[in-house]
């Protein structure tokens, strides 16, 4: 059985929901961990704040309890289209927004010292064909944003490339706005017709994910480079 673990995070920026949320819990129910347990899977799930510092300790807390094989953290990003599996974070924190507690650090290190950048060990782009395959929109970012996702991500990357007692790998995966969020994010942040996913597409997406990393593919030579 391949132990996953899956985060999502709280709302935050103005908005009353965080679609990553309600993944999560969506993730608990009989039916997905039937479907789980029928793909050699052992899912747990929860939620962490969006806030520097606090987000990655949730997050370690979570796997020293329960020592997954892989690490799926998601977020929110308002503006993107579909279900966007990053390559790489950044040793960057520059908040765009104050977090949750407050905090808006510019131009400070994840970690002091820190390599610049991880790249994610999973096969990403045999991820984003699954997903291509089931009808989701699928894509690969090359840039987490330098927000709570990013710290989040470089932690949780850095954490796994220094200690040993936990093997495993991690991606962090940005999801877009529900349907429901568009009209309070233009009133948020004046963006006009941003694009959604609605909320079952991102569970069957997000379940697909984690049943087909699960197998550990090996990934595809297929080029997803962009020019932005
Ligand atoms: N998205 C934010 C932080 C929490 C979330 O869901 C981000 O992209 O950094």
């Amino acid at each position: 059985m391949t132990r996953v673990l899956v985060t999502g995070f709280e709302p935050f920026g103005g908005q009353a929901i965080n679609p990553t949320a309600l993944i999560v819990e969506q993730l608990q129910t009989v039916e997905v961990q039937q479907k789980m347990e029928q793909g050699g899977v052992v899912l747990q799930s929860c939620l962490l704040p969006v806030v520097q510092g606090d987000s990655v300790k949730s997050c370690i807390q979570a796997i020293e309890a329960f020592k997954p094989n892989i690490v799926f953290m998601l977020g929110q990003a308002s503006g993107r289209e579909n279900i966007s599996f990053e390559k790489v974070a950044i040793n960057l924190d520059d908040f765009r927004i104050p977090d949750n507690a407050g905090n808006q650090p510019i131009d400070q290190p994840v970690v002091d010292k820190g390599p610049a950048a991880y790249f994610t060990q999973l096969p990403i782009k045999t991820l984003m064909q699954a997903l291509k395959q089931q009808g989701i929109g699928a894509e690969i970012s090359y840039s987490a944003g330098t927000f709570v996702c990013n710290h989040l991500f470089y932690g949780i990357s850095h954490y796994l490339a220094t200690q040993t007692q936990c093997s495993a790998v991690c991606d962090f995966i940005h999801v877009p706005l529900l349907p429901e969020q568009v009209e309070a994010e233009l009133r948020i942040t004046g963006n006009q017709s941003l694009p959604s996913m609605p909320l079952d597409a991102m569970v069957e997406g997000i379940v697909h994910v984690i049943i087909t990393a699960a197998r550990f593919p090996s990934e595809q030579q297929v080029s997803a480079g962009t020019i932005n």
